[in-house]
């Protein structure tokens, strides 16, 4: 279902794009924000969010398909920053993009971020 965008009061990463949680930003545009996360399950391990709060990634993409490809296409840029966008490269060298979804996924912070994980190997299927 689509979500309006509405910054929520009670929600962290609205907290995060309004500067008032502090977070290690490593990238910024009109629409997204990309920070490290707090918690790293690999040696890169990056979260870029929507400005605007979506609970979820497919209620970002249900609201707006030019939103949800400026988080993928960042997660991208990221990845090419950490040098982990190698296409054909060994262990370690590509990277996975993940949207947890629902409580039972994993999905703790109920404003849509993509995980980019890489700088190791990495199990598939995952855990
Ligand atoms: O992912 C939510 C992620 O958010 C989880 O990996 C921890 C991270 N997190 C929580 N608080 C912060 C702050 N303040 N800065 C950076 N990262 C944070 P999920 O898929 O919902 O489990």
């Amino acid at each position: 279902m689509a979500s309006n965008g509405e910054p929520q009061q009670d929600c962290l990463f609205c907290k995060i794009v309004a500067g008032e949680v502090p977070a290690t930003l490593v990238r910024e545009t009109d629409t997204t924000v990309a920070f490290r996360d707090i918690n790293p399950q690999a040696p890169t391990h990056v979260l870029v969010i929507p400005k605007a709060h979506h609970p979820d990634a497919a209620s970002l993409a249900a609201a707006s398909p030019q939103l949800i490809a400026d988080v993928v296409r960042e997660a991208g840029e990221v990845a090419a920053m950490e040098k982990i966008a190698v296409p054909h490269g060994g262990p370690g060298t590509g990277y996975r993009v993940v949207f947890n979804t629902g409580s039972g996924a994993g999905q703790t912070v109920f404003h849509a971020h993509a995980h980019v994980l890489g700088g190791r190997g990495l199990e598939w299927p995952p855990g």
